[in-house]
């Protein structure tokens, strides 16, 4: 007769934010892995939940007490949560500044330990395309958005030093399914990667606040992560396979900014207020 045997995942309950998003939709699947339940939440709809191991949870990250509520019973966070474009500082102000504050308190109520947050190379945008930088490097935000992940990225490291808290920041380049741009075959993170550097980011010891860029393993680096190298990080995959497609496309100007920085045309995106709007 043979035992079978159950292996232990390594967290109970695994909340993540911004699961009806385009990486939430992907890694609500994928998380399943590492924990025997998953709490995906968004502040819109989402795939109805598939058994008690799938919960499905809507939650405004600006709503203090439901954020609150939302982390009770959770051994780690992936927070997605937030506006993923550049938008008005209003509408940043609340959804990734103030949401991510929320995290992070509800992280400290409840015990929390481990936060894996979706920064982005915004925080460094406005460095030039010629240029390679690493996590060190002063940070260049290259807009309201930026900032906020900056901001992100400082909460980490408070909540660190001050209650402990540990935190992996993924300055994330370009994760969708292939690379939409010439800008992209430098910034393209593949889905499989990204679910490779969430692993990394989950399970590593000893993590402090790390902060490593999402990027694969393209032709064209522009980020180096010498200071990430204790997660284990390893990207397999190249946009090199896409070159030929994107290449296509008709050729931008010489001063279009998906040419001239690393943030493409984020750094050229707003502003959102009209001088009328600004009048009191
Ligand atoms: P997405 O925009 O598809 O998903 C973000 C989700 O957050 C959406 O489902 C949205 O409903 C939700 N959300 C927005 N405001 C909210 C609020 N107030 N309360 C609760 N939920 C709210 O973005 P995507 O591409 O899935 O990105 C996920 C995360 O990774 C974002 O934080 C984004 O900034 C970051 N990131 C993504 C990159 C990419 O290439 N996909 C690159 C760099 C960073
Ligand atoms: C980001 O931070 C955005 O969330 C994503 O939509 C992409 O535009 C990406 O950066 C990028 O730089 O391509």
């Amino acid at each position: 007769m043979t035992t079978q045997t159950t292996q232990a995942k390594p967290f109970n309950r695994i909340l993540l934010t911004g699961a009806a998003g385009g990486l939430g939709q992907i890694l609500r699947e994928t998380l399943q892995v590492h924990a025997d339940t998953v709490r995906s939440s968004d502040i819109s709809a989402m795939a109805p939940s598939r058994g008690a191991h799938d919960e499905v949870i809507n939650c405004n990250l600006s709503d203090k007490a439901a954020v609150a509520a939302l982390v009770e019973g959770v051994d780690a966070i992936v927070h997605l949560g937030g506006i993923s474009v550049e938008r008005s500082f209003e509408e940043i102000l609340e959804a990734n500044i103030r949401g991510t504050f929320h995290v992070y308190e509800a992280a400290r109520l409840h015990g929390v330990k481990r936060i894996v947050f979706a920064s982005s190379n915004h925080v460094t945008g406005f460095y030039s395309q010629d240029e390679q930088i690493d996590a060190h490097s002063p940070r260049r935000p290259d807009g309201y958005y930026g900032l906020s992940k900056a901001y992100g990225e400082d909460l980490a490291t408070f909540y660190f030093h001050r209650y402990g808290i540990e935190t992996v920041s993924l300055r994330i380049g370009s994760s969708f399914p292939e690379p939409r741009n010439l800008r992209m075959l430098a910034t393209w993170l593949s889905y499989t990667d990204l679910e490779h550097l969430i692993a990394r980011a989950l399970l590593a010891s000893d993590v402090g606040h790390s902060v490593v860029y999402g990027v694969s393993a393209n032709r064209d680096q522009w980020w180096n992560n010498r200071h990430a190298a204790h997660l284990g990080f390893a990207p397999q995959d190249s946009s090199e396979a896409f070159r030929a497609k994107v290449e296509q496309q008709p050729a931008l100007a010489a001063d279009h900014p998906d040419r001239l920085y690393q943030g493409g045309a984020f750094t050229a995106a707003g502003p959102f207020e009209t001088p009328t709007q600004t009048r009191s």
